[in-house]
């Protein structure tokens, strides 16, 4: 019997696909200091939801589950049918998956408690950000934080399982449901993009090592509501037009930090009259972008301190939101700093 090694393909003709998200995650579940498959698993598991939620965002104007669910969420926000679908199918898939013992929505009042007290995880999700951009074709997103159960496993899950400061997380990521589907994520060994291939079914590493520009010249903020801003804010976004810098709003926070990520650019949602704390939601929208931004090399603030370093005191607070390009953040604390006794938020 003649044995020889396999020699990979040389001639070209059969061009490689890439490296898959499962592959990646197995290749890289060494770096993970608790290596045990559990959050290999949990990723996998986040993966197909954001498999069956693409199909079906992409799907909602051509099915009856595009527009209004008729009720709103625990923020006061009219639910959107998607907003829900996509509640549904994350929570399925964590609950199906076994590794999770506990969940935060921003679609759920209360901390879901999934009865499963050997689930080592914890998760908090935006199952779908944005969703009022949907009927008019704009992306949208889910964002997550993983965190690791405090109290033994085995016991039942407590508050103090899942009211963790950001700094805490073992991961984080975002699902981009735009121009293509992405998912973006870190286990606090860098940041890394996939691509989904539709027609095998399977996101491919295409963003490897994502790293953002340290200064950028791209602002997003709601300029509408500019009248609510203090004075820090004020200064900060006039200095981003003497700079003549580009003003890019989509509305949609997933978006928006993903191009400020990839492109160099600062994102801010400040306090306002109508939403004293800011309107982003710290648990399942700051945290887990601040985690990679700053794993990404950018800066993440509440205008006074790392978002990483916010101890929670409810499930659904909000925060101020600064984000972006290190050297762009460091500019807004400048200018704020020069503002006689002003909140810089
Ligand atoms: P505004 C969407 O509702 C969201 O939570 C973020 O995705 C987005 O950046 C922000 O709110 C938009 O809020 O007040 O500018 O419409």
């Amino acid at each position: 019997m003649k044995i020889l090694p396999y020699q990979p393909d040389q001639s070209g003709l059969a061009y490689s696909v890439g490296i898959t998200l499962d592959r990646f995650i197995k290749l890289k579940q060494s770096d993970f200091p608790f290596a045990s498959g559990e959050l290999s698993q949990l990723l996998r598991d986040i993966a197909l939801a954001a498999k069956i939620v693409n199909r079906e965002t992409n799907r909602a104007g051509l099915s009856n589950i595009g527009g209004a669910f008729g009720q709103t969420n625990v923020q006061g926000e009219e639910q959107q049918k998607l907003d829900v679908i996509a509640n549904i199918r994350f929570m399925r898939a964590l609950s199906k998956g076994g590794e999770v013992c506990a969940i935060v929505s921003e679609e759920e009042d209360a901390v879901i408690d999934l009865k499963n007290n050997s689930g080592k995880y914890v998760v908090a999700i935006d199952p779908l950000d944005g969703s009022s951009n949907i009927d008019v074709n704009i992306s949208i997103g889910t964002i997550f934080s993983i965190y690791r159960r405090k109290t033994p496993l085995g016991s039942p899950i407590t508050a103090d399982d899942v009211m963790q400061r950001g700094r805490e997380q073992v991961a984080a990521g975002y699902v981009l449901y735009g121009s293509s589907t992405m998912l973006v994520y870190t286990t606090g060994n860098g940041v890394n993009g996939f691509t989904y291939e539709t027609s095998l079914g399977e996101f491919f590493l295409s963003h490897p090592d994502i790293e953002a520009p340290k200064n950028g010249s791209i602002y997003s903020i709601n300029e509408g509501l500019q009248n609510q801003w203090n004075p820090a804010i004020k200064a900060y976004i006039d200095h981003c037009k003497d700079q003549a810098y580009a003003a890019r709003y989509i509305g949609s926070l997933v978006a928006d930090f993903h191009r400020n990520l990839l492109k160099g650019g600062i994102y801010l949602y400040p306090a306002t009259e109508k939403n004293p704390n800011g309107k982003l939601r710290l648990l399942y929208e700051a945290n887990a972008l601040a985690f990679i931004a700053e794993q990404a090399g950018a800066v993440a603030t509440d205008g006074n301190s790392s978002i990483l370093d916010i101890r929670p005191s409810s499930l659904h607070q909000r925060t101020p939101l600064i984000i972006g390009s290190e050297r762009m953040v460091r500019d807004f604390e400048y200018v704020s700093n020069q503002i006689p006794q002003a909140n810089p938020l």
